[in-house]
């Protein structure tokens, strides 16, 4: 924390605050039924994007899960898109045809939620094989969660991220849950960190309530990816507020359990770090916060207006042809 920049921890709140502004409005939204299709929110796992993004330029990759809108916005989409894809409208990150579990915006390295569990890991190596052929330098992040890490998928991409000695960072948000599944119940290692050790990979767990560590382990992994060391594995522990997707019941967690989540909230962690160091007033985080609040705002209020794709539109963007 003491070597980062107050331009850094700035955009880190920035970000944060984005991505818990635009998940709890997401939330009441989807309650008011005004978004189809499916959400799945990220609010409680803002520092694990956030602080491994941190460290990416849009040259950069990472790949998602179908709990993307954090990934989206730590990685730069900017949230107008991201919300008029949510109501289907035209002028959508994907034109209205992705929804919430399909955002991509390839110009800023982000290749796509995705509705497939464990399908980041073959693609993360496709574009990290990429980046090594053509010696760019630049690395691939791929977040998977605790239910994916049991998913054949992600065998495979570590196993050949390894032996090709890819440029890639394995990102396991374990957010405690697989649907309504604990993680302790489906995973038969200690922790999902000690895998890494079957693939020959530096494996690590941490707080992944804590942005500093995450953005010191990833930090780390990600010069190793550039060096040419191949990849690593970093489990970075959370939680999420919110059901596995909105509707859930959550009757597999006491209120109780919730209560300790908002002990160790992110944000409100990073707040208290940063105040107690004078590193930023608090005054200048409400004014952060403010700022947050205006420009999702904005968003929903353009999302509202934009127009649906004309029905002319309906087959376009369906293949992709290679010249
Ligand atoms: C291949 C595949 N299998 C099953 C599902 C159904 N499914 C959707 S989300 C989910 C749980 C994923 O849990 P985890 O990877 O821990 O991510 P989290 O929801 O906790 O972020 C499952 C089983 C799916 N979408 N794709």
């Amino acid at each position: 924390m003491a070597e980062l920049t107050r331009e850094t921890l700035i955009w880190m709140y920035e970000r944060m605050t984005l991505i818990r502004t635009f998940e709890d409005r997401v939330a009441e939204l989807f309650a008011e039924g005004l978004l189809p299709g499916f959400v799945h929110l990220y609010a409680g796992e803002e520092a694990i994007a956030v602080g491994a993004c941190a460290h990416l330029t849009d040259r950069d990759t990472i790949t998602s899960t179908h709990r993307g809108h954090g990934h989206c916005i730590a990685k730069g989409v900017p949230v107008a898109p991201m919300m008029a894809e949510l109501f289907g409208k035209a002028t959508g990150a994907c034109k209205g045809k992705g929804g919430s579990m399909h955002i991509a915006d390839v110009d800023k390295g982000m290749l796509g939620a995705n509705g497939i569990v464990g399908g980041g890991g073959p693609m993360a190596c496709g574009a990290a094989l990429t980046n090594k052929l053509q010696k760019t330098g630049a690395v691939t992040l791929c977040f998977f969660g605790d239910g994916a890490a049991e998913q054949g998928t992600m065998h495979e991409a570590m196993n050949l991220a390894s032996i090709w000695r890819l440029p890639i960072v394995f990102v396991c948000e374990n957010n405690l849950f697989a649907e309504s599944t604990p993680w302790f119940y489906h995973c038969a290692a200690k922790d999902i960190a000690e895998r890494g050790s079957a693939y020959n990979m530096p494996g690590l767990l941490i707080d992944g309530c804590d942005i500093f560590a995450v953005h010191e382990a990833v930090g780390e992994a990600i010069a190793r990816a550039r060096r040419g060391e191949g990849p690593s594995l970093i489990e970075a522990r959370a939680f999420r507020y919110y059901g596995h997707f909105q509707g859930d019941a959550i009757l597999y967690r006491t209120p109780r359990e919730l209560e300790e989540y908002r002990r160790r909230d992110p944000l409100t962690q990073f707040r208290k770090r940063v105040v107690e160091r004078g590193l930023i007033s608090p005054e200048d985080l409400d004014r952060i916060e403010q700022r947050a609040t205006e420009a999702v705002e904005l968003a929903v209020t353009k999302a509202k207006e934009d127009p649906y794709p004309a029905a002319s539109e309906l087959l376009t963007d369906v293949y992709v042809t290679y010249a």
